[in-house]
């Protein structure tokens, strides 16, 4: 065990600044496709998400922010949502652009051959921006389908060009305080290629934009066995780490909660940032969930799933440093590997539940909003709830 006198002011500091950002969509109803379970009490708007997002900030005291999906979030009035958000003690987050759900995007959207349809997915990447210049919003943040299932269905290369050119187009009407965060997957929906499958791809595209270009990591996308950490400090060391998209996976894009199905690997991720010195607020890396809650409640999920993350840093951070330099200096490859796993093995649990009695919030964030009463309230008052993605 460690207590949080055990901590370095600097230690301490970090650990106690440390944010995540919210995804809006968790808070919604989301499945398979093969069935949307709904949940009572789920949200029927933005409005009703962000007051969702507020309570896991107010129980847990560290995600003071929720980044909205467009057009799911869409509403005629930003400037409330920003001030309800506000008012609930938090802000609005990145803005997550959406072109993978219309018909016309079938064989692309900022990689199609078709002007029309390329010039509709670029336009709908401008509204992001407006919408972010309402929201106080400093990041775009870019997910694309596009992909092709054959070989020889189009040309790769011809695409890579396209995605080029609209990136620029869109990236050029970026404000300068606003910076675009392109996100790779490696399948899916696309089955042969996919036109941002891996970081090298994301990272040359941004690259060249200019220096407010930056990745996207998502835990979930990368093949079985993939070492993300790795990954991660390539990133890092590039300088365009520009945020997580946090989840778990046992098979593919799962989206379950985060630290649920490799907490080691969370662990060694967060090992890689806090090593970097990345933790701090200044870093520019932005540390979000992008999560569905299918089965479990969906407030207690991002509960959870904060939790989870926070307890990662921790164990990253007590890392007995001096004994693992000299190990690693000696060589000593089985002390070294044992230091790692002394930390990783360490109950951080009380010393977090006394961080947060220091910061005034109950030391059990998950039992305290179970019995605040929220969730009933909620289950009463909303009736038809908002279904959160695609994945039905
Ligand atoms: C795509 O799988 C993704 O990870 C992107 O971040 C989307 O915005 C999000 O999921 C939608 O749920
Ligand atoms: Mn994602
Ligand atoms: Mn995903």
């Amino acid at each position: 065990m460690v207590a949080l006198s055990d901590l370095t002011p600097e230690q301490h500091r970090l650990l106690s600044e440390q944010t995540i950002e919210l995804p809006s969509w968790a808070f919604g109803n989301s499945g398979t496709r093969f069935k949307v379970y709904g949940t009572p009490g789920t949200p029927r708007d933005p409005f009703e998400k962000v007051a969702d997002a507020a309570q896991v900030n107010r129980f847990t005291g560290m995600t003071p922010r929720v980044s909205l999906h467009i057009p799911w979030d869409e509403t005629e009035d930003y400037s409330k949502l920003r001030a309800d958000a506000e008012e609930q003690g938090i802000s609005l987050g990145t803005i997550n652009s959406n072109v993978f759900q219309d018909e016309d995007y079938k064989y692309g959207s900022l990689t199609n051959s078709d002007d029309r349809i390329r010039r509709k997915a670029i336009d709908a990447h401008l509204h992001c921006i407006e919408v972010m210049n309402q929201t106080g919003s400093d990041t775009l943040k870019i997910w694309l389908g596009d992909g092709t299932n054959y070989p020889g269905q189009d040309s790769i290369n011809a695409r890579q060009g396209r995605l080029a050119e609209s990136l620029a187009e869109i990236y050029a009407a970026l404000g300068p305080d606003q910076r675009l965060l392109l996100e790779y997957k490696f399948f899916e929906p696309a089955f042969y290629h996919t036109d941002v499958p891996d970081w090298g791809t994301a990272l040359l595209q941004v690259m060249a934009l200019g220096d407010r270009g930056v990745v996207c990591l998502d835990t979930g996308h990368h093949a079985p066995g993939t070492n993300i950490e790795f990954i991660v400090t390539q990133l890092l060391r590039a300088g365009r780490l520009g945020a997580f998209d946090f989840n778990s996976r046992f098979y593919a894009d799962d989206d379950l909660m985060v630290g649920a199905a490799d907490p080691f690997q969370l662990f060694r991720i967060m090992r890689e940032i806090v090593t970097y010195g990345a933790l701090d607020k200044n870093s520019g890396v932005n540390f979000m969930l992008d999560q569905c809650h299918n089965l479990e409640e969906k407030i207690p999920g991002e509960i959870r799933s904060a939790l989870n993350v926070q307890e990662a840093t921790a164990k990253a951070l007590i890392v007995d440093e001096e004994a693992l330099a000299k190990a690693q200096a000696d060589h000593d490859v089985m002390a070294a590997n044992g230091i790692i796993m002394d930390a990783f093995n360490t109950d951080v649990r009380p010393m977090l539940a006394e961080l947060r009695a220091e910061k005034g919030i109950d030391p059990d964030p998950y039992g305290a909003f179970l019995r605040s009463g929220y969730l009933e309230k909620i289950r009463e008052e909303r009736v038809g709830g908002q279904q959160a993605s695609w994945g039905a």
